[in-house]
């Protein structure tokens, strides 16, 4: 039996608006929470001890991370390296640099020969000989649609039709490496990619109109024994059959206010030829806590959002207070007293949302009757929107170009 430690989306250097500058090391502390929560992932890897870490992909927010997050990042995986426990860095879209001849920022660890490191590029099988036997992986990136095919073969096919020919694509060329595998050694498939049936947040958004979605049964195949994914933030199994296990173990923090009900952590494969039994650890991490209230109908706004705050457990969380008002109860706001009461919070943020008495006038001209030009309705309505007028022209541009059905200028979105 082979043990392995799957963890994913570690996102190191982002959130720092979630934190503060830590004066004893001169840090924000969100990317101490996040090298804190790395280092008890290594730490099980060490202490079971595992023979191989798998990691699926999104290392920081882009390409180019700052030296000290590099570093820190570093630091923990090197304890691997000391370990000898051999360990696959697979690459995700966040790790792929856009500009000029590419590249990704986890290439530096094949550059430099790092011990028992494999980087996942590229869609390719990797032998890798553990502790307790080899093992077969096969990498598949984030793929763009570049890496496929050119801009000559999508020219004039809409969006859903170049998505469908991706896949086909995928397909060939995954078959192809299926082919060459060993059928008598373990094998995992190691993937960032969004899959047409995960439930997703904002990493969709992320990544919107990059990247394409995969049918689930391009991984259902009986030749993985175990499929480990990346990229979807939200722990899941895609697979409740188990054969093979489909997981995304999550992103290890959050990342931001979309994963605040979600449970973080990393998964533990025992893997045999045929057969995987896995577990979800769950980590500790900091708490996420948002404080919605509508003061707009009561008489004492302060005294009931006072009391909304009262209701939570904020202490050493990241607080967002909203609340929805009438403009005329603002002078009943004591806002220093909101500070003082969201003091214990690790960091906070305070929204208050007006809202309008008068419902919002129609614009005549876009009354339902008349059929008008889609042009014409939007700039009928820009010009009803004077807040709208520093990107009017924007607009309208970005308008024209989705009635011209330019892909092009859709996908580099
Ligand atoms: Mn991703």
């Amino acid at each position: 039996m082979i043990k392995i430690l799957h963890l994913s989306d570690i996102h190191m250097g982002s959130g720092f608006s979630h934190g503060r500058i830590n004066p004893e090391t001169g840090f924000n502390t969100r990317l101490e929470d996040f090298v804190n929560t790395l280092s008890r992932c290594i730490d099980r890897a060490l202490a079971d001890p595992v023979d191989m870490v798998i990691f699926g992909g999104d290392a920081f927010p882009d390409a180019t991370p700052p030296p000290y997050v590099q570093q820190a990042f570093a630091s923990q995986f090197r304890r691997l390296v000391d370990a000898d426990i051999p360990t696959v860095l697979l690459v995700g879209n966040h790790d792929q640099h856009s500009q000029g001849q590419g590249g990704a920022s986890l290439c530096i660890y094949r550059t430099l020969g790092v011990h028992g490191f494999v980087v996942g590029d590229t869609l390719k099988t990797h032998s890798i000989q553990t502790n307790n036997g080899l093992v077969q992986v096969v990498t598949l990136p984030w793929l763009t649609r570049s890496a496929l095919m050119t801009k000559q073969e999508t020219q004039g096919m809409s969006l859903a039709q170049i998505n469908q020919l991706l896949v086909e694509r995928l397909r060939l060329v995954l078959e192809g490496e299926i082919r060459r595998l060993d059928p008598n050694v373990p094998t995992i498939l190691l993937g960032h990619l969004m899959t047409d049936n995960a439930s997703f947040g904002a990493e969709r958004f992320l990544a919107v109109g990059k990247g394409f979605t995969l049918p689930l049964s391009l991984l259902t195949r009986p030749c993985f024994d175990y499929v480990a994914l990346g990229h979807v933030h939200r722990h899941q199994n895609l697979n409740k059959t188990n054969d093979p296990p489909i997981i995304y173990p999550g992103s290890i923090e959050r990342v931001d206010f979309s994963e605040e009900k979600e449970d973080k952590g990393y998964v533990i494969v025992e893997l045999e030829k045929g057969k995987a039994e896995w577990e979800f650890c769950p980590l500790v991490v900091r708490n996420f806590c948002t404080i919605e209230v509508d003061v707009s109908k009561q008489e004492a706004p302060q005294a009931a959002i006072i009391k909304a705050i009262a209701k939570y457990n904020i202490e050493d969380a990241v607080v967002r207070l909203i609340y929805k008002i009438r403009s005329e109860q603002l002078d009943l706001i004591d806002t220093p007293e909101l500070h003082q009461a969201l003091k214990v919070a690790h960091n906070y943020t305070i929204q208050p949302e007006l809202i309008s008495q008068l419902a919002r006038p129609r614009i005549p001209e876009l009354s339902a009757c008349n059929s008008i030009d889609p042009i014409d309705a939007l700039q009928t309505y820009l010009t009803n929107r004077q807040d709208l007028q520093d990107i009017a022209t924007s607009m309208l541009e970005a308008a024209h170009g989705l009635l011209a059905n330019d892909k092009e200028a859709l996908l580099e979105l």
